[in-house]
């Protein structure tokens, strides 16, 4: 009898053991079908020091030997799976359940442990719609510090004119992110599964713990009294905060700390990445400053027509500003890949190529941004660039309009297509600054403003150079995800040319 049981158990534990591997051999056998860039270095742990210690070498290599392959590659977060830009249009129309964006986010900042909470639908879509309709907004005074004047030009938007001087509010958007990206970084330290225990030796976690615990005291009594005014019918402030209260409901979040950790998240996509992107315009202007002279005049004539007002349509017209924004980002990418995902579910490409579950995908953009075919002398800082491509070449030589309205049309609809593609917030699948597809950044018509806003200030009133003993040299660009090459530029006041805080006179 014994014996039976015995069997039978055997049984059942094997048929287990293997309708539960079975999956994730089958997705591991055909992630081993894709060739494996980086080799050379041989074993897993050498591998991944490669990455850590070059990563910028191994996807240039990737790039080079498969660029229209899959290939895989040895990441912090194990093998990830490098997808080539031409199965980008298809995997971008998956379903979430499929190709999974908050699973990798969740992985890759170690959710489990840094309490990094998936729950972005609302702010998702608040900056989608509502941030984005409310652009028209005044300019702020403007401070020495870029990351200091992001933060608070974002967070007159995001909590009010008082809040986003405070130094809660500033401790949060600055510190949150910083500290976050620390306690990741030391849990990484770790082998994944040891991170369980390694936790509770990590005390950069405790740091993102008093983060949620300063929050809640600083804005808990905000949304509270947020919430008495709309039961009094008095009019609320028209912020961030107040769209994700109104709307708070539709998306399930139901208590005031879930709020709160919402400012936390925003402020962890919008500050720094904004700030840093500004900072690599700077120095792109201070190695180039014969173009500062040309945007100067754009700036000046745009707000001429606009009698002196930096709204919404002047800034949509410096185009130059725009062009040179978008080739700063372009050669001074945050992130080597962009578009990482999870693939949840297996999937077959029409091609043929089998994407296994339980892997990241990505698309190499710091690759796909030097490719000599998309961008002529890519290495090559051109200000005007973007600016060309807006303008396709029949736009200004054909005076006659050929015969034919349909041709006219044609030529009209092709013009605007290209009107369109090249701006700072355009994505393509050959432009991933801002990501692609579903999940590509909401934020980057705020963010575009906002950098053309500060931008279009120091331009008016400032000189910048390099220091002299840069000899010309820009600053290389650190390529991770927080950190910025830290050094100075030099300063000239240009005086009586524009006086801060004329502009917000002019729209008040
Ligand atoms: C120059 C500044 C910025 C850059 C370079 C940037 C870049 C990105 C990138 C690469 C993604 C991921 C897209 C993808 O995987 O397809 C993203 C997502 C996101 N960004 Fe931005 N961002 C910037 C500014 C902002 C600002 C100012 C906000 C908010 C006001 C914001 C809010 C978000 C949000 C909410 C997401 C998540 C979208 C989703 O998962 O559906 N970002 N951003
Ligand atoms: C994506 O992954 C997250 C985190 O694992 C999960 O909560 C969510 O349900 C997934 N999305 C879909 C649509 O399956
Ligand atoms: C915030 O970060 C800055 C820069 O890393 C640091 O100097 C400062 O001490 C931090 N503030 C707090 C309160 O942790
Ligand atoms: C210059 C530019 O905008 N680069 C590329 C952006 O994406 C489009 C569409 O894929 C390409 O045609 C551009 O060359």
């Amino acid at each position: 009898m014994s014996q039976y049981l015995l069997e039978f158990a055997l049984v059942v534990v094997l048929t287990l053991a293997f309708t539960l591997l079975l999956p994730s051999l089958t997705n591991y056998l055909s992630l081993r079908k894709f060739p494996l860039n980086g080799a050379q270095h041989g074993s897993y742990p050498n591998r991944l020091t490669a990455f850590t210690s070059n990563a910028e070498q191994l996807y240039r290599e990737g790039y080079a030997k498969f660029k229209h392959t899959v290939y895989r590659m040895t990441t912090m977060e194990g093998d990830r799976v490098v997808i080539p830009v031409k199965h980008l249009d298809e995997l971008r129309h998956l379903p979430d359940h499929t190709i999974n964006n908050t699973e990798s986010l969740f992985q890759i900042f170690e959710g489990r442990y840094t309490g990094l909470n998936e729950n972005h639908a609302l702010i998702n879509h608040v900056v989608r719609t509502d941030l984005t309709r409310a652009l028209d907004w005044t300019p702020v005074v403007i401070g020495p510090i870029l990351l200091g004047i992001v933060a608070t030009l974002s967070g007159n938007l995001f909590l009010g004119p008082e809040l986003c001087r405070s130094e809660e509010y500033l401790h949060m958007s600055i510190n949150y992110t910083v500290d976050l990206f620390a306690a990741v970084a030391a849990l990484k330290r770790y082998h994944k599964l040891l991170r369980p225990f390694a936790q509770y030796f990590t005390p950069e976690l405790g740091s993102i713990r008093d983060h949620k615990r300063r929050a809640n005291a600083f804005l808990l009594p905000v949304i509270r009294q947020r919430k008495a005014m709309m039961k009094e019918g008095m009019m609320t402030p028209d912020d961030m905060l107040q769209w994700t209260i109104n709307k708070a409901d539709s998306f399930n979040v139901k208590d005031d700390a879930e709020l709160a950790y919402c400012q936390l998240s925003l402020c962890l996509a919008a500050i720094h990445t904004t700030s840093i992107t500004a900072t690599h315009i700077i120095y792109d202007l201070a190695a180039h400053p014969a173009i500062l002279h040309d945007l100067r005049n754009e700036i000046h004539s745009v707000l001429q027509t606009t009698g002196g007002a930096m709204n919404t349509q002047a800034l949509y017209q410096m185009k130059l500003l725009d062009s040179v924004m978008r080739e700063s980002q372009r050669l001074n990418p945050t992130n080597m890949a962009r578009f990482t995902r999870y693939v949840a579910k297996p999937v077959t490409l029409q091609d043929g190529t089998r994407l296994p579950a339980g892997y990241f995908i990505e698309a190499p953009h710091m690759a796909i941004c030097r490719d000599p075919l998309i961008y002529p002398e890519p290495d090559t800082f051109n200000p005007h660039r973007f600016l060309h491509l807006r303008q396709p070449p029949h736009a200004h030589t054909h005076t006659a309009p050929p015969a034919g309205g349909t041709t006219t049309a044609k030529a009209t609809a092709a013009s605007a297509a290209a009107e369109h593609k090249h701006q700072f917030v355009s994505t393509t699948p050959d432009n991933l600054s801002f990501g692609y597809g579903r999940h590509a950044c909401p934020g980057r018509f705020f963010a575009a403003h906002e950098l053309k806003l500060i931008l279009a200030h120091l331009i008016l009133a400032y000189d910048i150079r390099l220091p002299a003993d840069a000899k010309g040299l820009r600053y290389k660009n650190v390529v991770s995800n927080l950190r910025v090459n830290g050094q100075a530029v030099r300063w000239r006041g240009l005086g009586g040319v524009v006086k801060v805080g004329m502009l917000k006179e002019a729209t008040a």
